[in-house]
């Protein structure tokens, strides 16, 4: 049985809620984030960085959520989520899964590490403030993409596809970030996704840490 090695608020609730709308039968192995647990030999032999998410499933292990994503979609989803058939009707799935994880979230943790998590002495005040310009330009072109798909299911590409497992997890910062109230459509992404009952099972054990970290950033 797959194995998903997971901790509240992390990526690997990306995987997490993907494994819930498909139904795929998995064990949870819900670590303590910040315990000694992601550093000793076993969990490293898994994930040589110590991060989240991993999966076991049988003899394959992996980590990198995008990559998680688009394997349990090939050996579990049988055509769920994935636009078909060819390569050019899943390409622009690829796209804004990758974008979910390579383009919004490099310049949000921009903010994160530098306007909420960090030490006050460590934060660097250009730093955050380039994040949020960066965080701005990417939610744009969100917006824009959701405006252009929004009669037609409601999710980046129309239909819930791979690529809005990717990308709830951004949206989710910035919507704790305020950054959703000015985007209508981001907004209302946001909605969509938190209104699925497997979306609220899947992070259901999150909802606290969100409450933590939603105290953490300062008030406008
Ligand atoms: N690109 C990786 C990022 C993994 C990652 O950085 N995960 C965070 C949790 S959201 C983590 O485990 N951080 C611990 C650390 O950096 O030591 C992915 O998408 O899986």
């Amino acid at each position: 049985m797959l194995t998903l090695f997971h901790a509240p608020l992390t990526r690997s609730t990306r995987v997490r809620w993907l494994l819930e709308e498909l139904d795929v039968p998995h064990a949870l192995h819900t670590i303590d984030f910040f315990s000694d647990e992601r550093s000793k030999p076993e969990f490293r032999a898994l994930s040589p960085l110590g991060r989240l998410p991993v999966i076991q499933d049988g003899d394959l292990v992996l980590f990198e959520s995008g990559a998680i994503i688009e394997y349990v979609l090939e050996q579990y989803g049988d055509g769920r989520f994935q636009p078909g058939p060819s390569a050019k009707d899943r390409a622009p799935m690829l796209q804004w899964l990758h974008w979910s994880e390579g383009t919004i979230l490099p310049a949000m943790d921009k903010i994160l590490e530098h306007a909420i998590v960090r030490p006050p002495e460590q934060r660097v005040a250009e730093v955050a403030e380039e994040g949020r310009v960066q965080t701005g330009e990417c939610l744009d072109a969100l917006e824009a993409q959701l405006d252009k798909t929004k009669e037609s299911g409601g999710y980046v590409l129309g239909e819930l596809s791979g690529a809005d497992f990717g990308l709830f997890y951004p949206v989710w910062f910035a919507a704790l970030l305020g950054e959703a109230d000015s985007r209508p459509q981001v907004q209302r992404y946001y909605d969509t996704f938190m209104a699925r009952p497997k979306f609220q099972a899947a992070m259901a054990d999150s909802f606290e840490a969100v409450q933590a970290f939603a105290d953490m950033i300062p008030k406008k």
